[in-house]
């Protein structure tokens, strides 16, 4: 063989695969491809962005398809038990079940839903579903972005129901509640969101509210936490689309409570698609995330210009000797 690299010419025989064969294998539901086009929206090569780009918008017309359902809860609380009863069951009813994540926290864990994947055993390896976790190593912003893309692909690949996780801390949940149609937070028998760590605005923001482990020693807990959240809703100004915030118990290990939580996920779905809220809020959400795409753009074409460069560090270095204010200082930069 002229001596040449076996390694190399076995690659060499099997290019990556054109933005056609990435758009013809997701559009039939081909999940191999559909990583490698996902890989690539993660990726921050700038050629692979563009690749990655040119996939989404191909695959776009094609996307939307779907009920996304964001879950969130503190660690522990059994959102990867959750999902993988409550997947298996909706892959049981016929559908295809996307899930993502998005996990601030994943830099440092390797994407927790890695290490989940031995608690979604059954459904990581079903032909009907396809688990991704948290790109790793980029800030919420970057990953946020990229998982609405996931999201898109997903579907365009006949996900019907895209679930995206996200751990209870932080400014997750804002994000993936900016990305989803309806949000389920999961949690810990035992009353009090103090106790919990759950942020006020994020009891606000669920649409359903199960608390899960209501089975043996904590079922009476269990019945006690929902009562107190129920009471705790009553609190809350009623949402624009007319959901009014369900509460029920569940048991992510022995199934019950997960039928219930599915028929109110429909419920909410046939509420807000008469009332057309299921739409504008999609539409609300794309043009948030035009925003947001603005922004990030704009700030790195600033910092990117050589002038502008130069001046920040004298800036900023006046900024910290107290000699200017910051306001001063980003006026400075941005007239
Ligand atoms: N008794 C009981 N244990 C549960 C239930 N759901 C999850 N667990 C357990 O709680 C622990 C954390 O679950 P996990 O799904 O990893 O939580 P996550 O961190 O929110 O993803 C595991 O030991 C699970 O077996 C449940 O419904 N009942
Ligand atoms: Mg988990």
């Amino acid at each position: 063989m002229h001596g040449i690299n076996p390694h190399l010419s076995a690659r060499a025989r099997k290019p990556t695969p054109s933005v056609e064969e990435l758009v013809n294998g997701i559009l039939s539901g081909n999940r191999v491809l559909l990583s490698q086009a996902i890989t690539l929206i993660e990726s921050h090569r700038a050629d692979h962005q563009e690749k990655a780009q040119a996939v989404i918008d191909s695959c776009l017309p094609h996307a939307g398809n779907s009920i996304r359902i964001g879950i969130t809860g503190t660690p522990g609380v059994g959102k990867s038990t959750f999902i993988e009863t409550f997947g298996l069951r909706l892959i049981e009813k016929g559908h295809r079940v996307a899930v993502l994540a998005i996990d601030p926290s994943s830099q440092m864990t390797h994407g927790s839903i890695l290490g989940d994947k031995t608690r979604m055993m059954r459904l990581s390896v079903h032909e009907s579903a396809y688990i991704r976790p948290s790109p790793a190593g980029d800030a919420l912003g970057g990953v946020a972005r990229k998982t609405r893309e996931a999201i898109m692909l997903c579907e365009a690949a006949g996900f019907d129901i895209i679930i995206v996780e996200t751990v209870g801390v932080g400014q997750s949940e804002t994000a993936v509640h900016s990305m989803t149609d309806v949000f389920l937070l999961l949690l810990m028998p035992g009353a009090g969101d103090e106790l919990q760590g759950i942020k006020r605005g994020i009891v606000e923001m669920a649409d359903i509210i199960a608390v899960n482990k209501a089975d043996g020693d904590n079922a009476l807990a269990a019945k006690r936490a929902k009562a107190f959240y129920a009471n705790a809703l009553h609190l809350f100004p009623p949402k624009p689309n007319y959901w009014i915030p369900q509460i029920l118990t569940c048991s992510a290990l022995s199934g019950d409570g997960l039928e219930e939580v599915w028929q109110l996920i429909l419920n909410f779905q046939e509420l807000t698609k008469n009332n057309q809220s299921f739409y504008t809020n999609r539409q609300e959400q794309a043009v948030f995330w035009l925003r947001e795409a603005i922004d990030e753009r704009l700030k790195k074409h600033l910092f990117d210009t050589p002038s502008v460069k130069e001046r920040f560090l004298e800036v900023q270095r006046q900024v910290a000797a107290g000699e200017l204010s910051p306001f001063k200082g980003a006026q400075m930069i941005v007239p």
